[in-house]
């Protein structure tokens, strides 16, 4: 497979203005014809170029036809996955029959059943797997599509836009026509038939239009919609009142389907939900799943906007749409919760994963150069560093030119595919603030380190930072220039007070610093006394910052720095001083002991009733096994874990009054509700439960058994259970078994039962997966399934990490097992076989043996892309 490159774009040398397409779904096999108006394209300088669509080779051309006149076979050919056809008119209207196969289709792109029904999916390249098309996003078509089938099997069927007909043909078959007005890139068509059960609302804009709002799913989930129904109405106003977007079409569906390979898709007026990512209630949904529910139904809404309307030019600019519609979402999910407990939980997840995928050999810019197969491209890098991206322009500009950048970007873009130069563009036109330099964090990959260095002058009361930018080689990019970071920040005195300060004659609280070259000196004036910086307040670039705090300076600004994200960063960082301390001894065999300035800091925080409950919990948790790992070199998982245990440990023994106080504290007997309220109690009060349970007392496994037992919510019954499982309990095992046997009906929840029970640390940790496979609840065509297994085992220390390689071989096999049959997953779960360099000697070596035997595979573009990548 060769790669292609953004530096080769060129504009699409045909056009196709209008796409009519009939489907004839049936269970053997689907015939699918389309009528494309199509025409040559005036800008493109290959104005002689013969016509080339794109297609697969799961899709069997049966005819084809310019105008009136059926082409002899002469006239086109088919070239592996295209269909090409030498001679056309400048304007004509291109007819192709295909056959698919929907129920043969396990790689889940383009026409495919899940369960009963008939599903698409089609980003990024799925509609060629349907028929013959110009498949790119630059080519945007207004689309009418019939759907023909039988009503007493599918009495749903359904497209994009609006239904304009309905009949029957001369056989009995139900035939619907639907017609979407809003140009749009065939990525975005969807189709569903199926037989749906339906929630129905209505959401009434800013400008009085009623929209119809409808969700779908199979019948026995219909009453676990109404959150996201909820989500959605609050979605849509908050677009109005913060972006001023106001939906456009009259009907807006999201149908749930049970096999799908990502999270969901924003099809115009259509989109298409993993159920995991839909349904929801209290007694099979925890709240991180409740909040993840709003935030990807808000997600594709917003793309109505932010991707549709206006979208991509080419997949290069993925993160144009991807970027800014997680900002987006970000946004909102902080606005209707915690701001800053949102901005942690963003930052945690970004500084473990995306970190670590910028630091790998799979590391690329947030605008990708070149890819061999772009469904490798949907990455944290494009979606999470985007959005870091985006969040700088917000910051650098300001709450009102940001807006006024947005208006104009899509006053300026509706109804055109366009590139993140263009949104920066925009950007800059309505502020006239100069991004020239900023552009850089769209071509540049890696994560800058800033490493600050400061001093103070008692005579006369200045302070000087100083810092210094450097971003390692990344692959392909051995130097790097100097990037445009805006550093927010304040000063404490040595009290925990605020000092105001002077810097370039602005008296403030608060700076933001623009670090622009590779070294530069800041000088602010009348600091009172000698300060502590609070540094990269609310992490205002994704950057590794690096100071040298010390204890004393990390807890004073854990209790007393005006910023939230700070407090819990400092303590993030006193807590990663005393795991390394303790990792390098368990490294060199010694005995393990700290002696812990974060024992004070946790009391403090444990006996403030002040304070934000959810914040109290974040702080109190340990940085993950994932998170050391991403800064350790080389990695020696087992240490890693020895050590989290025993400062868990120590922590628990010395606050064990607190612990068990706090529980109390917030165990409340409440009916469910997912608000940010009652979640945050539930959320200290587990984190409260995880410590306690840690003394072994009596009291404390009662509690942990009393609360699994009575629970009436998920959130509070699946925390005891994985307290029970992580903490290694002695009755884990039968609460394991207890769960399934209640819950063994309930697919999404027997999928967290999977995760948990493949994360069980255990010897015989490899066995238990295997015979987890074989489990009758196990399904290899469900990736949410496959994911809950291998993800879960992935967390294994002693199972994945075995240090015979056993683990690694077993995710090896099923690599290569599902390689053919659906390729985008087989390519996700190679990610934890690409960290191999980093690894101590011996697991790299066992590890890099496995890509080496899947390499030796026929491999799918998508998994020889992963492999060869990691191994150079
Ligand atoms: N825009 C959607 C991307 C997506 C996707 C990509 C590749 C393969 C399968 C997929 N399913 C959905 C999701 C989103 O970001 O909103
Ligand atoms: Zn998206």
């Amino acid at each position: 497979p060769s790669a292609i490159y953004l530096k080769d774009y060129q504009v699409p040398p045909y056009l196709i203005d209008k796409t009519e397409l009939t489907f004839d779904l049936d269970e053997a096999t689907t015939v699918v014809t389309s009528r494309l108006h199509m025409r040559r394209n005036p800008e493109s300088t290959q104005q002689n170029a013969p016509l080339v669509l794109d297609g697969g080779e799961d899709v069997k051309l049966i005819g084809v036809a310019v105008g009136d006149c059926a082409l002899p076979a002469e006239a086109y050919r088919v070239n592996e996955d295209k269909l090409v056809i030498d001679s056309t008119p400048d304007a004509f209207v291109l007819t192709c029959e295909t056959l698919i196969e929907p129920q043969n289709n396990t790689s889940l792109e383009g026409l495919y059943r899940s369960s009963s029904m008939f599903c698409t999916q089609c980003e990024a390249e799925g509609f060629r797997h349907i028929t013959y098309y110009l498949d790119r996003p630059d080519v945007m078509s207004v689309f009418t599509t019939t759907i023909i089938a039988d009503e007493t099997r599918y009495p749903v069927m359904l497209s994009n836009g609006n239904e304009v007909e309905r009949g029957k043909t001369e056989e009995g078959k139900t035939v619907v026509v639907w017609h979407d007005p809003f140009p749009k890139p065939a990525y975005l068509f969807a189709l569903v038939a199926g037989d749906l059960a339906v929630k129905e609302d209505v959401f009434l804009t800013q400008s009085q239009r009623e929209v119809a709002l409808k969700i779908f799913t199979e019948s026995h989930n219909i009453d676990k919609v109404d959150y996201a129904m909820e989500a959605l109405k609050r979605s849509m106003r908050w677009d109005e009142e913060t972006y001023g977007r106001e939906y456009d079409l009259d009907i807006f569906m999201i149908v749930a389907v049970d096999d799908f390979n990502m999270g969901a898709m924003e099809n115009k007026g259509l989109n298409i939900f993993n159920s995991s990512c839909l349904l929801a209630s209290p007694k099979t949904t925890t709240d991180d799943n409740f909040l993840r529910v709003e935030a990807i139904v808000a997600h594709e809404y917003f793309h109505n906007w932010s991707g549709n309307r206006v979208t991509c030019r080419d997949w290069f600019q993925l993160s144009l749409k991807e970027g800014f519609t997680v900002f987006r979402d970000q946004s909102f999910s902080a606005d209707m919760h915690s701001d800053t407990v949102k901005r942690v939980e963003d930052v945690s997840f970004l500084k473990t994963a995306q970190f670590a995928e910028d630091a790998g050999p799979m590391a690329h810019p947030v605008r990708p150069a070149s890819f061999i197969e772009i469904s490798n491209f949907y990455t944290l890098t494009v979606y999470e560093k985007g959005s870091e991206i985006v969040r700088m322009i917000h910051t650098l500009l300001g709450e009102e030119k940001f807006r006024a950048g947005s208006d104009l970007y899509f006053e300026r873009h509706d109804g055109q595919a366009v590139t993140c130069d263009d949104f920066v563009a925009a950007m800059e036109d309505a502020s006239s603030i100069d991004l020239t330099q900023f552009r850089d964090w769209y071509s540049q990959a890696g994560t800058p380190i800033v490493t600050v260095t400061d001093s103070y002058d008692e005579s006369t009361k200045t302070y000087q930072l100083t810092m210094t930018q450097e971003t390692l080689p990344t692959p392909g990019q051995d130097s790097k220039v100097a990037l445009h970071i805006p550093v927010r920040m304040g000063l404490l005195s040595q009290e925990g007070d605020l000092l105001p300060s002077s810097l370039d004659g602005t008296v403030s609280d608060e700076h933001v610093l623009h670090l622009t070259d590779f070294e530069q000196t800041m000088t602010f004036e009348n600091v009172s006394s000698r300060p502590v910086p609070s540094l990269l307040r609310g992490f205002s670039a994704p950057v590794k910052l690096r100071y040298e705090y010390s204890a004393q300076d990390l807890l004073l600004l854990m209790s007393s720095d005006a910023d939230g994200f700070n407090r819990w960063s400092a303590a993030q960082q006193l807590a990663v001083n005393e795991l390394t301390q303790l990792i390098n001894q368990a490294i060199q065999g010694q005995a393990l002991s700290v002696d812990s300035t974060l024992v004070d800091g946790f009391r403090a925080l444990l006996n403030d009733g002040s304070l934000d409950p959810a914040m109290v919990a974040l702080i109190l948790a340990l940085p993950s096994q994932a998170y050391l790992s991403e800064l350790a070199n080389p990695i020696y998982p087992a240490a890693i874990k020895q050590a989290r245990q025993h400062l868990k440990k120590q922590l628990a023994n010395t606050l064990s009054e607190e612990f068990e106080r706090t529980y109390h504290e917030h165990n409340m007997a409440v009916d469910y509700q997912a608000t940010a309220e009652q979640i945050a109690h539930r959320s200290l009060k587990n984190t409260a439960l995880s410590y306690w349970v840690e003394t072994g007392t009596e009291a404390a496994i009662a509690a942990l058994t009393k609360q699994y037992e009575t629970a009436d919510n998920m959130t509070d019954q699946f925390s005891a259970l994985s307290i029970a499982v992580h903490g290694q309990l002695s009755n884990a095992g039968d609460l394991l078994a207890s769960f399934y046997q209640q819950w063994q009906n309930e697919p999404l929840v027997v999928n967290k039962w999977l995760a948990l029970s493949a994360g069980q640390e255990q010897d015989n940790a490899l066995q238990h997966v295997q015979s987890l496979m074989a489990h009758p609840a196990f399904d290899l065509k469900n990736p949410n399934k496959v994911r809950s297994v291998l993800g879960g085992f992935g967390q294994n220390v002693s199972g994945f990490h075995n240090a015979d390689g056993s683990g690694y071989r077993f995710l090896a096999d099923q690599i290569i097992l599902l390689n053919k049959r659906n390729p985008q997953i087989a390519s996700r779960l190679c990610t934890p076989l690409t960290r191999w360099k980093k690894l101590e000697p011996t697991l790299s070596a066992l590890m890099k043996a496995e890509l080496e035997r899947i390499l030796a595979e026929d491999l799918s573009k998508d998994v020889y892309e992963v492999i060869t990548k990691s191994l150079n």
